[in-house]
C-alpha cells in the first residue's frame, strides 16, 4: 500500500476531520513540549471512537506502517514524537474525549483516553469526589498519556501513581482487536491483571482508548505551609513528624533547592520569596481532610513547633486563604518553565529509598560540581516518594552548546549515583527515546528479557511506537 493509498484508506475511516496532512498543522504533533525532540510524519490521524482507532491500527498493520500514539504531547522523554523518517503515522487520541460514566457510589469515573486530566478533576469535584492525580501539565496532558507514562505528580504520597488509581482499561491491541477491560471492580481475581501491562508501556504494547479510574472522597479541609529547612535530611525527618501526627492527612510534600526557587523568582512574574532571607532548602507541605472542622492548621503548627525544637525547620509560613496557597504552589510549579530561561535544562527524574535521599544529594552534587565547576543544580520534587528531579543548568558564564555536549556524561553521574543507592533512573516520566539506550546499563537483564518477550508476543511486527522504551 503506497502512502497515498494509506492516506486515502485512513480518510475513509476517520473522515476529513480526522486527518492532518498540511505541514503547518502537522508541526505541533512532530515536536515535544520542550522542543527537545523533532520528528517527521506525512500524516497525523485523529480517530474519534474506539472502533475508528481499531480500524486505523488494523490498516497500518496491514500496510506495515508504524504508529506513534499521542495524547497531550507533554511527555518529557520524547515518547510521543515520531522518528525523522517520515514513514510513521502519529495517532492522536485527542478526539476521544467523552466522559462515559461517573459513578459516585462506586467511586469511579469512566473516561476516554483523550480527556484532559483537569477535566477529570473537575468532573470528580462536580459530584463531591476527588481525583488525586495532579501535575504541572494537568491542563494539557490526557488520561491516555497519564496511563501510558504511569504519571506521578504531587499526590502520589497519599494516593499513589496512575497505576494505583486505575481499575479497568479498554485497549486496541497491535493486531487491531479491542480488549474490553473496562470494569470498575476493586476485586477481580480471574487470572493475570492485564491492565498493568499497558500502564507505563508508553504506547509500545497497544493504544489505550478508555479507563475506569478511582475517585476518592472530596477534601474539604486543607492546610498548606512553606518551610525553610537546613537539609534534605531535615525534610525526611519532617515527613516523619507530620505522618506521626497526621497519618494519611499528609497529602503533599515537595522539596525545592535554593537554586530552584531563585530561578522562579527571577523568571516567573508575580512570585516573591515568603521569607526575608534566603535558605538552602524549602518544603511545600499540604494536609487534607474530608471534614471542614478538622483543625489542620493546628496540627501543622504543632508539627512545625516540634520541627523547630529539633532544629529541622528554620522558618515557616502557614498559608492563610486560597490566594496565599496558590502563590506558594506557583513557586513550586513554576520551576520547570523558569529553568528554560537559563539555557539547556538537562533533566533527570530519579527515585531512591527515602532513607537514602540525603546521601544521594550529597554524593550527586559533589560529583556534578567536580565535573562542571559552577554547574547550577536544580533539585526539587516529590521527596516523600523518594523522587527528585535533578535538572541541570550550565554555569552562569557557560556556553549552551558546550554544556549540551556534556549531557551524556552528566546523566551518567546522576544515574550512577542513583543506582548506587538501588534507585531508579526514571521515577515518573518514563523512558521514551531519551532513556532507552541507558536501560541496558541500569535494568536487570532478566527484566529486559521479559519485557522483550512481552513486546514480541503483543507486537511481533514492532509497529507500536518503535524506538521507545526498550533498547535495541
Ligand atoms: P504524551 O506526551 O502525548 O505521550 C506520552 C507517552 O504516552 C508517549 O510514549 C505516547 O506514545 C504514549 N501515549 C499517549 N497517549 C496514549 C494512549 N492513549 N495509548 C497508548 N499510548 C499513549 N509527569 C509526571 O509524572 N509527574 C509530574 O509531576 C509531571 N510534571 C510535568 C510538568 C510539566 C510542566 C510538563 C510539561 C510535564 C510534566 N510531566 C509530569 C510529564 C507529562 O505531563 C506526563 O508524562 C503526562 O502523563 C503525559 O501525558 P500526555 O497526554 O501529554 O502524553
Ligand atoms: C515536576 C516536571 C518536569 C521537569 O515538576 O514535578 O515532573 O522539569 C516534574 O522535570
Ligand atoms: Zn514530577
Amino acid at each position: 500500500m503506497t502512502p497515498t493509498e494509506l492516506s486515502a484508506r485512513l480518510r475513509e475511516v476517520v473522515g476529513e476531520a480526522g486527518l492532518v496532512t498540511e505541514p503547518d498543522q502537522l508541526a505541533g504533533y512532530l515536536t515535544d513540549w520542550r522542543d527537545a525532540y523533532r520528528g517527521n510524519a506525512a500524516v497525523v490521524v485523529r480517530p474519534a471512537t474506539t472502533a475508528e482507532v481499531a480500524a486505523v491500527v488494523s490498516l497500518c498493520r496491514d500496510a506495515g506502517v508504524a504508529l506513534v500514539p499521542q495524547g497531550g504531547n507533554t511527555g518529557l522523554c520524547g515518547g510521543a514524537v515520531p522518528d525523522a523518517s517520515g514513514d510513521q503515522v502519529v495517532l492522536s487520541l485527542t478526539r476521544l474525549r467523552r466522559i462515559r460514566e461517573v459513578d459516585p457510589a462506586n467511586q469511579t469515573i469512566t473516561v476516554e483516553a483523550g480527556v484532559v486530566l483537569q477535566q477529570v478533576q473537575q468532573a470528580a469535584a462536580a459530584v463531591d469526589r476527588f481525583f488525586p492525580l495532579s501535575l504541572g501539565a494537568e491542563g494539557s496532558c490526557t488520561i491516555g498519556g497519564n496511563l501510558s507514562t504511569n504519571a506521578g505528580g504531587t499526590g502520589v504520597l497519599r494516593y499513589g501513581t496512575m497505576r494505583d488509581l486505575t481499575l479497568g482499561l479498554e485497549v486496541v491491541l497491535p493486531d487491531g482487536r479491542i480488549w474490553h477491560g473496562l470494569r470498575g471492580l476493586r476485586k477481580d481475581n480471574t487470572g493475570y491483571d492485564l491492565k498493568h501491562l499497558f500502564i507505563g508501556a508508553e504506547g509500545t504494547l497497544g493504544v489505550i482508548t478508555a479507563a475506569v479510574l478511582k475517585l476518592y472522597p472530596a477534601l474539604h479541609g486543607r492546610a498548606t505551609a512553606w518551610i525553610a529547612l537546613p537539609s534534605p535530611q531535615a525534610a525526611v525527618d519532617l515527613i516523619e513528624i507530620l505522618r506521626a501526627r497526621g497519618g494519611d492527612r499528609l497529602t503533599a510534600f515537595e522539596i525545592m533547592s535554593r537554586q530552584s526557587v531563585d530561578f522562579v523568582l527571577r523568571h516567573v512574574p508575580g512570585t516573591r520569596d515568603p521569607f526575608t532571607s534566603p535558605h538552602d532548602w524549602y518544603a511545600l507541605v499540604e494536609l487534607g481532610d474530608t471534614r471542614t472542622d478538622a483543625d489542620l492548621d493546628g496540627l501543622l503548627e504543632a508539627g512545625l513547633a516540634e520541627a523547630f525544637d529539633r532544629g529541622l525547620a528554620l522558618d515557616a509560613v502557614v498559608a492563610s486563604g486560597s490566594a496565599q496557597v496558590a502563590a506558594l504552589w506557583a513557586l513550586r510549579e513554576g520551576i520547570s518553565e523558569a529553568q528554560n530561561h537559563e539555557g539547556p535544562s538537562l533533566k533527570h527524574d530519579v527515585t531512591v529509598p527515602v532513607s537514602s535521599i540525603a546521601a544521594l544529594v550529597e554524593r550527586t552534587d559533589r560529583a556534578l560540581q567536580e565535573a562542571v565547576p559552577g554547574i547550577r543544580i536544580v533539585v526539587y520534587g516529590h521527596i516523600g516518594d523518594g523522587n527528585l528531579h535533578y535538572n541541570l543548568s550550565k554555569p552562569v558564564d557557560g556556553d549552551d552548546e558546550e554544556f549540551r555536549s556534556r549531557a551524556d556524561e552528566l546523566a551518567r553521574i546522576v544515574y550512577d549515583s542513583t543506582s548506587s543507592f538501588d534507585g531508579s533512573i526514571s521515577a515518573e516520566h518514563g523512558l521514551g527515546q531519551s532513556k532507552r539506550d541507558v536501560m541496558a546499563d541500569y535494568k536487570d537483564p532478566v527484566a529486559l528479557d521479559l519485557m522483550r518477550g512481552l513486546k514480541d508476543l503483543l507486537d511481533p511486527v514492532g509497529l507500536m511506537n518503535p524506538g521507545k522504551v526498550l533498547p535495541d
